[in-house]
């Protein structure tokens, strides 16, 4: 079984509900264990500013599924939330992020591992960091060594 971390966020409908809703979604999927879920955060968009807050939120899954497979998984599960692929960056109702495989690193067309923005974004940051305190990124080294760096984005614990 390989260790694999997911980012969750969602600015549309009822974003909290949907993650939620996208925990137990997660946790039902064959050859997935959810192993740890942190809090939902409120947090203001990084991007594209004249949208809704989202909430974002972070999951650790054990599995056996490699990392194409699973990413299919993941949009699978966006699109059953209504998922639209609109603007980059934009509003949606679910986002499902590969964050971390293993240490492993991927660089393809549809998928980079580890996420080439984890480590500047506080609303990935942060949920990543309660559930994984002492997680090394591949390549950038201790997550608490990159927390100061994003303190002045603004990230909420619900
Ligand atoms: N996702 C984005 C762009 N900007 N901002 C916040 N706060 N949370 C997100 O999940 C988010 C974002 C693209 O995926
Ligand atoms: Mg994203
Ligand atoms: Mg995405």
């Amino acid at each position: 079984m390989s260790r694999a971390y997911i980012a969750l966020g969602a600015n549309l409908g009822d974003p909290a509900c949907t993650l939620r809703a996208a925990f137990g979604v997660l946790a039902n999927l064959p050859d997935v264990r959810l192993r740890r879920c942190s809090s939902l955060y409120r947090t203001a968009p990084v991007g594209y500013a004249r949208q809704p807050d989202f909430i974002n939120a972070a999951a650790l899954v054990e599995t056996a599924l490699e990392p194409l497979p699973l990413l299919a998984e993941l949009l699978a599960i966006e699109d059953r939330f209504g998922r639209q692929r609109s603007e980059k960056n934009g509003p949606r109702s679910l986002d499902l992020d590969l964050l971390l495989y293993d240490d492993r690193r991927f660089n393809q067309p549809q998928l980079t591992v580890p996420h080439p923005r984890l480590h500047l974004r506080a609303f990935v940051l942060q949920p990543l960091a309660e559930i994984a305190p002492d997680l090394t990124l591949p390549g950038r080294g201790p997550i608490a060594a990159w927390l100061p760096a994003v303190a002045t984005q603004s990230v909420t614990r619900l």
